[in-house]
């Protein structure tokens, strides 16, 4: 697998990030890497915007976006030293825009891929599960330290979570303290994959690249689509799929595929 080029052609793939940003380009598939490895790539408010400012100006031909972390860790959650400045209302907007952020990413434009490694800890967490798919290297470790900080999950942790592990998962990390390594997280949910150390980035680029070759339609029906109807009474989640699979249907991308398909040139589903 060629190596993902430091200068992107054509066009940036990221507006001006903060330093603790770095994004990359591959083809179709844009790299965003936390390089605050120095603090364990803690989530400070000038990350948290630039991750939003980077999904917002994403351009048109990025498909698929891998979210990666530089040095020993995914990242140690929320930088802890700006929270001491914070009263309640402004914890309540500091945790809004968490939201608001990891809301953009899960219902952004495109799928992201996390790649995690080391400690995915508390919003580092949060970060990861806002995403929709992830791959975890043998170091990954999880944990929802908030208790002990005497803080709560503010970046939308509560919502997302328990979707992925249910809430008494959730509860026994909060309560005891407990980390999970890569092998429990794979077999409670938190990631779709293991990779060996060092292989994470790779396996995760090609993913995405694997991502990136759906419709666009389809990928965005997946996205946005399939979650609220799986949260919708069923009836209703009945009818809001026969909707959007028209929709998808309809598409020229859809019936040119078809026909590929129908002509023999379609690609087939083969195990592996
Ligand atoms: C930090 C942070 C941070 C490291 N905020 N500065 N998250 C936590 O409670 C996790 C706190 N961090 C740790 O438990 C450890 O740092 C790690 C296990 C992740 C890594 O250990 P290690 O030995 O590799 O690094 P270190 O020596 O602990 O940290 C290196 C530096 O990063 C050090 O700063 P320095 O100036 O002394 O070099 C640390 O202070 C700094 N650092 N983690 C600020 N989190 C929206 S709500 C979400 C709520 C949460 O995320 S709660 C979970 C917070």
């Amino acid at each position: 697998m060629p190596k993902p080029s430091k200068k992107p052609p054509g066009k940036p793939v990221a507006p001006k990030l903060p330093a603790s940003l770095t994004a990359l380009r591959h083809g179709n598939v844009a790299i965003l890497r936390l390089s605050r490895p120095q603090k364990r790539n803690a989530l400070d408010d000038a990350t948290i915007l630039g991750i939003e400012a980077f999904f917002a100006a994403l351009p048109k031909e990025i498909r698929a976006v891998v979210l990666h972390g530089e040095g020993e860790h995914f990242s140690a959650g929320l930088d802890l030293g700006e929270l001491t400045e914070h009263d309640v209302a402004e914890g309540v907007q500091h945790s809004r825009m968490w939201h608001r952020v990891f809301d953009s990413i899960q219902f952004g434009k495109v799928p992201v891929v996390a790649v995690l490694h080391g400690a995915v800890v508390g919003g580092g967490l949060e970060l990861a599960a806002a995403c929709h798919l992830r791959v975890a290297e043998r170091s990954a470790y999880y944990a929802l330290p908030e208790g002990s900080r005497g803080i709560f999950l503010g970046g939308g942790g509560s919502v997302r979570l328990p979707r992925l592990i249910g809430v008494s998962r959730v509860m026994e990390l909060m309560l005891t303290g407990r980390t999970y390594g890569a092998d429990e997280g794979q077999t409670y949910g938190l990631s779709h994959m293991l990779a060996e150390n060092g292989a994470g980035l790779a396996k995760g680029i090609e993913l995405a690249e694997r991502v990136a070759t759906n419709a666009p339609l389809s990928n965005f029906a997946v996205m946005h689509a399939l979650p609220r109807i799986a949260e919708s009474d069923p009836a209703g989640g009945l009818m809001m799929e026969s909707l959007m699979a028209a929709v998808a249907q309809g598409s020229d991308e859809a019936k040119s595929r078809l026909k590929d398909f129908l002509e023999k040139r379609g690609k087939k589903v083969l195990r592996g």
